[in-house]
């Protein structure tokens, strides 16, 4: 059971018989290197692919990489890199993060740049059948002329306005029908990249990116759209207006969101430039185990700060579990691997499975295939292991 932001209540997550489970995770822009917080997510959703497989089920997990949007182009202007360097540099960087983390890499990382005919082709079909107008030379897409906006995030419009304009809308811009109207395509301007299309040379808008990727590779309805709560709105709301003006159909049917982890009492993020990188810590001698621990001590639905006696508890805690692990002798794990996965299984509850792994420590037994056992429910259930 996982909690579905959409419909607000704790959901099983099921396939089809004899189907893949379909999830996709909102990917990174990639104009800085992985911090804490972008760990956090994507170490939670490994957590669920784990889950998923643990039920014997596949899963088919795809990830997009934001390689072209005004974050990372203003970035590059700054560093006087070319844009594309810049994010491939990053991308290489972030993957080699996680794979430390031993976050499962994705099924397939799809960019925008490589998916730009497929985008274009999605604002040629919203402008056909008239649900996208210009201003200027930019197409907007005629949000309001549907009532698609809210069934993900179900904020009042004046809380959407105010997210809107935070977090890369422009609700002010003169000639829009409504403020809340997502930009599609933005017509070339003079130093910014451009790519053909039939509604004019330019680069995509942010939503639609994620929607042309999404239901390419997973399918209309997909299973599961997972990311930080930041994109509950407009993100997220958005790829699920802008698919049901396309075909009718919910983005995908669960919506699961991790809550921010902040640093200096603010949420840790490249633009306000409060942030504890991944690589970092390892390059001072942290290791990702202890990292990964200390992101599981926390439970993925909650707001928390990431601090120094944190990093320190989770090192001593690995410190602990590398040592058990090691002991020729142990109680029987049946019990405590069995509390682990009721602890995953009830909106996956990290802490309190970590917790199952602290109590096998303390108890005393005499079963040779326990530290075996409870290595490998570990390595499977929570992606923690010393290999
Ligand atoms: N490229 C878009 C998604 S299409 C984007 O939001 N990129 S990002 O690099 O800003 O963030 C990547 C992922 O990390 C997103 O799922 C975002 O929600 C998550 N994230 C960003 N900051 C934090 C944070 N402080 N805590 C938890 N998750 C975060
Ligand atoms: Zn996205």
């Amino acid at each position: 059971m996982l909690f579905n932001t959409a419909t607000g209540r704790n959901e099983p997550l099921t396939a089809p018989p004899g189907q893949p489970w379909r999830m996709y995770v909102c990917g990174i822009t990639p104009y800085d290197a992985a911090h804490l917080g972008h760990a956090m997510t994507y170490v939670t959703f490994d957590l669920v692919q784990r889950l998923v497989r643990d039920c014997g089920v596949s899963v088919r997990y795809v990830q997009n990489v934001t390689d072209v949007d005004d974050p990372l182009l203003e970035r590059a202007l700054i560093t006087g890199d070319h844009w594309s360097d810049l994010a491939q540099e990053q991308i290489d960087r972030f993957r080699h993060d996680m794979a430390a983390l031993r976050v499962l890499p994705p099924d397939e990382f799809i960019g925008v740049v490589e998916s730009m005919e497929m985008i274009a082709g999605l604002v040629e079909r919203l402008r056909d059948s008239g649900l996208a107008y210009q201003v200027d030379d930019d197409w907007y897409f005629d949000i309001d002329a549907q009532s698609w906006l809210g069934r993900v995030s179900h904020l009042a419009v004046d809380q959407m306005q105010v997210l809107f304009a935070e977090r890369g809308g422009d609700p002010a811009r003169p000639g829009k029908r409504s403020a809340l109207d997502p930009l599609l395509w933005r017509a070339h301007r003079e130093g910014e990249p451009q790519w053909p299309a039939a509604v004019g040379a330019g680069r995509p808008g942010w939503h639609i990116g994620c929607v042309a990727i999404a239901t390419s590779a997973l399918g209309a309805s997909f299973d599961l759209q997972g990311g930080g709560s930041d994109l509950v709105f407009p993100h997220h709301d958005m790829c699920s207006a802008l698919t049901h003006g396309l075909d009718g159909l919910p983005f995908a049917k669960h919506f699961a969101h991790v809550g921010m982890v902040a640093l200096d009492g603010e949420k840790m993020s490249k633009s306000k430039g409060n942030l504890e990188f991944v690589g970092a810590l390892m390059q001072q001698g942290v290791d990702a185990m202890a990292i990964r621990l200390a992101l599981l001590d926390h439970h993925y639905r909650s707001d928390w700060e990431w601090t120094t006696q944190g990093i320190q508890a989770a090192q001593s805690r690995w410190h602990s579990w590398r040592q058990g692990l090691s002991r020729r002798l142990g109680a029987p794990a049946a019990a405590f691997i069995e509390r682990m996965r009721v602890a995953l299984y009830d909106d996956l509850d990290a802490p309190r499975a970590c917790q199952a792994v602290d109590d096998w420590l303390t108890s005393a037994g005499e079963d040779e295939q326990a530290p075996a056992d409870m290595a490998a429910a570990i390595d499977a259930l929570l992606g923690v292991s010393d290999h």
